[in-house]
């Protein structure tokens, strides 16, 4: 378990947590519970830590008061049957670290050993984390007599790299399971020893990781602020954090449930942190401040800061933040809390938090309020305010979904004091994703944004043929239908339901929405064939204002009137006016006498992809964090400018990785073909063989350069054949079901990030595969190519894929499955053509430098 986290930590920007409170000599709640030996409490501290957050459990029961092996078995009892979480087991004596492994289950961590006392304690302990797997923390500390704990950057390397050695070729512990602890000093207690201590432990990591890139490091964060009033403590805390964890810092030892987000500190009080830890240069000092003349011209590196000079710069953000937080900070929560109560609870919907909340939830019950009217109340104008932000470019969907969340939890709590009868909605939908078609994501999105505004949602599923959406309309008796899909195929399917539901004498409004659907195909395709008004939503919030409008009645007949049918379906159309096919067999643009570059293999491939990291590195993040998590603006460069809004976003979805990590796994399957093209053929052939294995006809452009896919086929030469690649590519397997799941237990976010994440990664891994696929062919990607280059193809060749408008016969996919058999990687074709499931890919790729995306032209309209 630990070995995966730490895997999935790799290219991750975000610490392991590991959880501090069960430690008597840090927190005075453990260290009381266990002085009473109330060993079942004490063991729940350790479960409301992992459920805060924490990944790891770090545990000390080492005091002078108490008999630590005797402590050990009773604790760690309870411990184990609460806790699944790796336990980190702190104390300097080796014959508890002994006791305590025998209790771990997985890998454990031992906390710590170090050369204070020379090899020592590497002698008595290495042994035991080689028979008991576990991994060890090595304080940099040495046998230096004035200054044991190393307190420079240079002397943290030092004391690693000697350590590092000994451990690695005396004692033969492996380095992934070395975790460095670079030490933390106080920064505000005014210690003069102690200036500078936090630059040189960020400083130091960084060193360590560059010098050691294998072995890990951990730190415990809270001890740089001690001293600070508590609200400056949780600021500087997270300040601190953030920027070891960008030094490369791989665990951290925290107050999980007291941890301020990074992203939503506000930046006055991040410089007043930054200021102090890094001793800056204090700015705007008053003229007549009484140091005022030391502050002045002061070096930016605190190293070149003269003596009295670091003592006054320290004291002075000491007094800075301390004075910040001890007045302004109070009054904000007082603020907040004076609010009134209905805007309270207003708030914890707009905001997305629960803190607070179910306690407000009571309040409101007690002043005799009914659970209804607080659902349908405060909470309902908290989700409306949402909507508004959303619709104002305000709030981006990641925070919609984090504010439905905190909709479902206030429901959750309600529920056990409703009355069964005391449902009453807004209204009822039947959501479906139609016949042949896979697409969960966009349904699932408007489902849970419907719910979460107080909708009945009766959600079929995918794959929904016309009979069960009858059949649901019988049984549920919805106000509306709601119909989705990703593919123009799956729009005409709509134009298929539509008409069965008419023939089944259903009226009621019909909502539609995919991507490759329009207003206008919508009106007059689906809607003719309904007979009755079809609304077109181009995004969950658009389906929601829908069903508001529909459900009023005072806006309902002018809704049902704007979305009327207009003209008679399939008569209306798409006058295409179609050219005459050209009299040309190849396209002028693409050049026949290029060499054909040899392959390296004709066989077929079958890769399970295993490095989720490398994957992942090729996804784009303009897709994920854009398209499917709402952010609007480049993402990239807000990030690397500190937005917090794309930090926030982002380590939220580090957590979905990290789930995504211990289940998703990427599959290809991809074979080289002989290729021969015929004008608009393209032959493909078993190696040497006379007959073609399987042929398929791409149309031609009718106008402009005639281009046709099938000329980026080279004619044979001298007897060999040219060669293209095909591909199918997966990283769906146990999705849907998760994020189901999820969706259930009202973790929207969770449950969107991680189908976002499974259909990028397949994109991604159709990214990684087509390298790799140039490189097997003999022209690598030069080195100096950017991942940015790679998403807009600067590449030699392009991939393909049915139905893109280069090649929109999505039937050609039936060709790849006879060539390549997916259903190895678990990849099905539906009766629409689509994969199943959703996260899949595939495409046909040509090496031909002449490539370019192109459209064939109209190919049946959406
Ligand atoms: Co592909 N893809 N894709 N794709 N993809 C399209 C749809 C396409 C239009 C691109 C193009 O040609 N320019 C094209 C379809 C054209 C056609 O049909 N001929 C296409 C194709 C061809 C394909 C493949 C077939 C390619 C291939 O591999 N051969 C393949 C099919 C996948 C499969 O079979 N499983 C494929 C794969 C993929 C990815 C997996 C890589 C990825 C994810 C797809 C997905 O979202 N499930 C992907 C993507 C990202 C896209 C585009 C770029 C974006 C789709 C998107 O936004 N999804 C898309 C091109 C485009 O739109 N510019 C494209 C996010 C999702 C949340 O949005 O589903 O629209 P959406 O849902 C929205 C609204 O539509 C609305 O609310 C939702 C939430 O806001 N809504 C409703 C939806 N249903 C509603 C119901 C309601 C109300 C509102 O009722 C009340």
């Amino acid at each position: 378990m630990l070995c995966q986290f730490f895997k999935s930590r790799l290219r991750s920007t975000r610490p392991l947590l590991v959880g501090e409170r069960t430690n008597v000599i840090g927190s005075r709640l453990f260290k009381n519970l266990v002085a009473e030996e109330k060993w079942e409490e004490a063991s729940e501290i350790a479960r409301r830590q992992v459920k805060g957050g924490a990944h790891i459990v770090d545990v000390c029961l080492q005091s002078t008061e108490r008999d630590e092996k005797k402590d050990i078995p009773v604790f760690y009892e309870k411990l184990i049957r609460k806790v699944k979480a790796p336990v980190m087991i702190d104390t300097t004596d080796p014959t508890a670290i002994e006791l305590a492994l025998t209790y771990c289950q997985g890998k454990a961590i031992i906390n710590s050993i170090n050369l204070e006392d020379g090899e020592e304690k590497f002698e008595r302990v290495v042994p035991m984390a080689h028979d008991y797997g576990a991994a060890v923390v090595v304080g940099c500390i040495d046998e230096d007599k004035l200054q044991a704990q190393a307190f420079t950057r240079e002397r943290k390397l030092a004391v690693a790299q000697r350590s590092y050695e000994l451990l690695t070729e005396k004692y033969g512990l492996g380095p992934e399971d070395i975790i460095f602890d670079p030490l933390v000093f106080p920064c505000a207690t005014g210690d003069e020893n102690y200036i500078g201590g936090a630059v040189e432990t960020v400083e130091g990591i960084r060193l360590i990781k560059q010098a050691l890139p294998e072995v890990r490091t951990i730190l415990g964060i809270s001890n740089v602020s001690f001293g600070l009033p508590a609200g400056a403590r949780e600021v500087v805390n997270s300040v601190f954090l953030y920027y070891c964890t960008k030094a490369g810092l791989d665990l951290a030892i925290v107050n999980t449930e007291k941890l301020e987000r990074f992203a939503s500190i506000p930046q006055h009080e991040r410089d007043l942190a930054e200021n102090l830890l890094f001793s800056h240069p204090p700015k705007d000092v008053p003229a007549d401040f009484s140091q005022g003349e030391l502050l002045r011209n002061v070096p930016a590196d605190w190293r070149e800061q003269k003596k009295e000079q670091r003592a006054a710069v320290n004291q002075y953000h000491i007094a800075a933040i301390a004075e910040y937080f001890r007045t302004a900070k109070k009054k904000e929560k007082k603020l907040a809390a004076d609010l009134p109560l209905d805007e309270r609870l207003a708030n914890y919907i707009i905001e997305g938090t629960r803190d607070g909340l179910i306690a407000d939830l009571e309040r409101k019950r007690a002043e005799g309020t009914s659970p209804l009217d607080i659902i349908n109340g405060p909470l309902m104008a908290g989700m409306a305010e949402v909507g508004r932000l959303f619709n104002a470019n305000e709030l981006i969907v990641a925070e919609v979904l984090q504010s439905a969340e905190a909709m479902k939890a206030s429901v959750n709590h309600l529920e056990q004091f409703m009355e069964k009868a005391d449902t009453a909605k807004r209204g009822k939908i039947v959501l479906a994703t139609v016949k042949g078609d896979v697409h969960d994501i966009g349904k699932n999105l408007v489902e849970i944004i419907l719910k979460n505004n107080g909708y009945d949602v009766v959600n079929l599923g995918i794959k929904v043929p016309p009979e069960e959406l009858i059949k649901a309309y019988l049984q549920h008796h919805p106000d509306a239908i709601g119909l989705s899909g990703l593919l123009v195929k799956s729009a005409q399917q709509m134009v298929i339901t539509a008409s069965d539901l008419r023939g089944a004498g259903i009226e009621i409004p019909l909502l539609v929405g995919g991507a490759a659907l329009s207003a206008r195909f919508t009106q007059t395709k689906i809607a003719p064939s309904y007979g009755k008004a079809v609304c077109y939503a181009k995004d969950a919030m658009t389906g929601l204002r829908l069903m508001n409008q529909l459900m009023d009645p005072a806006t309902r007949e002018q809704v049902l009137h704007e979305h009327a049918a207009s003209g008679d379906g399939f008569a209306v159309a798409t006058t295409v006016v179609v050219a005459e096919l050209p009299k040309i067999t190849r396209s002028p643009k693409v050049r026949a006498d290029l060499p054909i570059p040899k392959v390296a293999y004709l066989d077929r491939k079958v890769r399970l992809v295993p490095d989720l990291n490398e994957v992942w590195s090729y996804i784009n993040p303009f897709m994920l964090y854009g398209r499917h998590m709402g952010f609007r603006g480049d993402f990239e460069k807000r990030f690397a400018q500190r937005d917090p809004k794309a930090i926030e976003l982002f380590e939220s979805m580090e957590e979905v990785k990290r789930d995504a990590g211990e289940f998703l796994k990427p599959r290809a399957v991809w074979q080289f073909f002989e290729a021969e093209a015929d004008g608009e053929a393209m032959h493909l052939f078993a190696p040497g063989a006379a007959e073609p294995v399987h042929t398929f006809r791409f149309p031609r452009q009718r106008v402009g350069d005639f281009l046709c896919l099938s000329d980026y086929v080279l004619p044979p030469q001298n007897g060999k054949r040219d060669h293209l690649a095909i591909f199918v590519v997966t990283a769906g397997e146990g999705v849907r079901e998760r994020s189901e799941k999820a969706k259930n237990e009202g973790y929207y976010f969770k449950s969107h990030g991680m189908q976002a994440l499974a259909i990028e990664s397949a994109e991604a891994c159709a990214e990684w595969l087509h390298r790799r696929i140039r490189e097997d062919w003999g022209f690598p990607d030069p080195p100096e190519m950017t991942m940015a280059q790679r998403f807009t193809s600067r590449y030699r060749g392009k991939r393909y894929s049915f139905g893109y408008p280069a090649c929109p016969n999505l039937e050609d996919q039936a060709g790849i499955w006879k060539l390549l058999r997916p259903e190895e990687i678990g990849v099905q074709l539906t009766e629409g053509f689509m994969m199943d499931p959703e996260a899949s890919v595939s495409a046909v790729v040509f090496h031909h430098p002449d490539c370019t995306y192109f459209s064939v032209g109209d190919v049946g309209e959406a």
